[in-house]
This record gives structure tokens, sequence and C-alpha cells, in this order.
């Protein structure tokens, strides 16, 4: 169901989220306008998910409830693991840097990709549409 490609559409609370996250100004500026692009293709519980944004592209292969590691486009590495709850992917990950937990959900919304984001007791969201 999650299958697809999803442009980012909007943001809420995004750049809070992201100084939360300790990252500089600037570069939450740029990424506030990165266009950010997920092409996902489930197949059973394997996932591959091609994402591209300003900042880059990039291929990212998961099975859900199996850890694995992940580097955000700032170069903070976390690793962790999406499950499925019902509709709901629920994904937990650590940030190898601080040991500090980076929760995320995707569910679909009225035909619209929700990721929901919260890091340290600040909630984002970022909502794609499909192309
Ligand atoms: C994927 O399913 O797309 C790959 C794994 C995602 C791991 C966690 C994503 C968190 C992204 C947070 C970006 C915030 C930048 C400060």
């Amino acid at each position: 169901a999650f299958d697809g490609t999803w442009k980012v559409e909007r943001s809420e609370n995004y750049d809070a989220f992201m100084e939360q996250m300790g990252i500089n100004v600037m570069k939450r500026k740029l990424a506030e306008h990165d266009n950010l692009k997920i092409s996902i293709q489930q197949t059973g519980n394997n996932f591959h998910i091609k994402e591209s944004s300003t900042f880059r592209t990039k291929d990212i292969h998961f099975t859900l409830g199996t850890p694995f590691d992940y580097s955000l486009a700032d170069g903070t590495e976390v690793s962790g693991t999406w499950e499925m709850e019902g509709d709901m992917l629920k994904g937990k990950f650590t940030r190898n840097d601080n040991n500090k937990v980076l929760t995320t959900t995707r569910i679909l919304l009225g035909g619209e990709l929700v990721q929901s984001y919260n890091y340290e007791g600040v909630d984002a969201k970022r909502i794609f549409k499909k192309q």
C-alpha cells in the first residue's frame, strides 16, 4: 500500500525538530526545501526505498523487524528497525553519536503519506503526495 513514488509537499514543525537534532540554521534552511522524494517498493517484509533530494540520492534496503544502519542527510549515523503495526510503519532509530532515540512513523491518510518524527520531545511531520 505504501508502494509508489512520494514527493514531499509540506512539513509541520520540521525546523524545530531539526534544531532539536542539533542541525545548524544554514543546513535547516536548505533542508526545508530539499524536494525529498521517496520511492517505496515492498515485497513481503522487504522494503526497497529510493531516496532523492537536493542533498543526495540513496538506495535503502531493509526487512521489517531487522535492524539496519542509515545515515541522515547531514551525516548523522543511526541504527534501528522498522516494524508494521496495523497499517502503520513504526521506526525506532538510535543515534550512534549520542545514543538518543529518534522515532518515526509512516501512514497513509487520505491518499497522502504522512511521516511523523520525534526526537527528544519535539514532534514534526512531513506530508508526501503520490506522483
Ligand atoms: C527509510 O525508510 O527511508 C530509511 C530509514 C529512515 C530512518 C529514520 C529516518 C529519520 C529521518 C530524519 C530526518 C531528519 C533530519 C534531521
